[in-house]
């Protein structure tokens, strides 16, 4: 067994126990109550999942078991000369709260390396998709076609104790992860490189052997590394965890649970938003031929933007109430290592010109930016100019917290999700009774 397989078991069996305190003693506690506006609005705030990988906090952002995003770099092993640290080492941490140490880190890489190799029909798949097919669809195909390869499935169905759906899952989330990366560079070579793809190299970590299989130098190693660990995850409720949780709450196997994650990170408001950041940029850069734009018109771009009744991608968010730390980092390694890029300097003033705009339209709750505003840009810098693949980037980080959440939710015996709905004539009659309340007991205070 591997050392990490083997922690996660010690962990979930150390867990179980208070789960099974709060169901038995606890259950009808009051955590959060549903109003109208909750209904109606997309349950924006509403307390109603629990996740113990990562919780997002509005002002501070997110924390991944209880580490902020500075201490998660600064306290994973990163390789010999490496910036940013080893992605399998945040799988580590995500899985069991422990920060890993080399060793640890080493066998866990051991692992995805075992699990590595596409089986052929991914290649013909992708292959079979028109070339103009969007990358996100293909993605999410690749990885359904694997769903034949689920040890979760073929094991259900051999029939299993409830208590060890973790083990097929862990297997299935391993197996998944350690291809990703290899279904997302064939796409690319697939897609704009005339299908000449570059074979991984089983020496190097998944930051490192992606670079080398979209054939980028040094630095694009450690921003693979950074990109995969600042998309991982984002706590429970945004489109894409919220997607991958309900698909496998039914017992779906992480096939068909992280297909349907990468669906939900395709919506513009989502994670295609980091894509829509470039082509939007692309419409500026075209009227100003290319010369980085004044203030002045700067902030015409982004009125014109919001009077044409469109959203400015890569500012605002339905949690988070302050700049994005996963923000804030991807622009501290720009000013290191990108200063001067062009894009960069258009990205740079946005983040001074859109807030205070945001602030006097008045409607966004956030006026900051969040994660999207900044990853294409670095992206583009290094040469990948196809920015309808910069969602599959994020999509491979997505999968790392997700395939976390899932083994812990077999883990935890989460049930099926299964919400009620009601029509708007209720919702009216619920807003009348509560309306002749209201003025019910305003009588009796006036009497
Ligand atoms: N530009 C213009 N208007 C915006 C806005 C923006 N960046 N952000 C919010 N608003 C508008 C909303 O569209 C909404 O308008 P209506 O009342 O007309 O419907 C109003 O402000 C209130 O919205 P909110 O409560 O502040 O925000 P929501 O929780 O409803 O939505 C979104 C959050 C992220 C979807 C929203 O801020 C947005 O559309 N941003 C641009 C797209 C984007 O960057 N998405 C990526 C978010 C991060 C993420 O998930 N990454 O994967």
């Amino acid at each position: 067994m591997s050392i990490l397989k083997e922690r996660l078991q010690q962990k979930i069996e150390e867990w179980r126990p208070r789960t099974q305190k709060l169901l038995n003693d606890y259950r009808d506690v009051v955590v959060d109550q549903v109003t109208i506006g909750h209904v109606l609005g997309g349950m924006r705030g509403l307390k109603s999942l629990v996740t113990d990988i990562s919780f997002l906090d509005p002002y501070e952002g997110i924390r991944y078991r209880g580490y902020t995003l500075p201490e998660v770099f600064e306290k994973l092993p990163k390789a010999s000369g490496a910036e940013m640290p080893y992605v399998e080492g945040l799988y580590f941490l995500l899985l069991t709260g422990d920060i890993p140490t080399e060793k640890e880190v080493a066998d866990l890489e051991d692992e995805f390396r075992k699990r590595r190799i596409l089986p052929r029909y991914v290649y013909e798949v992708i292959d079979a998709f028109p070339t103009f097919s969007p990358p996100m669809a293909i993605f999410s195909a690749a990885i359904l076609t694997m769903q034949r390869e689920s040890f979760f499935h073929k094991k259900y169905q051999g029939g299993i104790n409830k208590l060890d759906y973790w083990d097929p899952t862990f297997e299935d989330s391993l197996n998944l992860l350690a291809k990703l990366p290899e279904i997302a560079a064939y796409i690319y070579a697939k897609l704009y490189r005339d299908g000449k793809r570059i074979q991984a190299n089983p020496n190097l970590d998944m930051g490192a052997n992606f670079a080398h299989m979209m054939g980028i130098p040094k630095p694009y190693d450690d921003v693979a590394r950074m990109n995969f660990i600042l998309h991982a995850d984002h706590e429970g409720g945004n489109v894409s965890a919220h997607a991958g949780h309900l698909v496998g709450s039914s017992l779906s196997d992480m096939y068909l649970a992280i297909s349907a994650m990468i669906n939900g990170l395709a919506g513009p408001l989502h994670g295609l938003a980091n894509q829509e950041v470039l082509r939007w940029l692309q419409d500026l850069m075209e009227k100003m031929n290319g010369q980085v734009p004044t203030e002045e018109e700067m902030k015409q771009f982004v009125w014109d933007t919001l009077n044409a009744g469109q959203v400015v991608p890569g500012y605002g968010h339905a949690v988070l109430r302050k700049t994005d730390p996963r923000y804030t980092l991807q622009r501290e390694f720009c000013l290191k290592h990108m200063k001067d890029d062009l894009l960069f300097q258009y990205v740079d003033m946005l983040y001074k010109v859109v807030p205070p705009i945001l602030k006097e339209q008045g409607k966004a709750k956030n006026p900051w930016p969040n994660v999207d505003a900044q990853s294409g840009v670095i992206n583009w810098h290094y040469g990948i100019t196809e920015y309808e693949f910069y969602t599959v980037l994020f999509g491979i980080g997505r999968a790392i917290g997700i395939t976390a959440n899932l083994i812990w939710d077999r883990a935890l015996g989460y049930p099926i999700e299964r919400p009620r709905s009601v029509t708007t004539e209720m919702l009216e009659k619920i807003a009348m009774k509560s309306r002749e309340l209201k003025s019910a007991k305003k009588g009796t205070l006036q009497q």
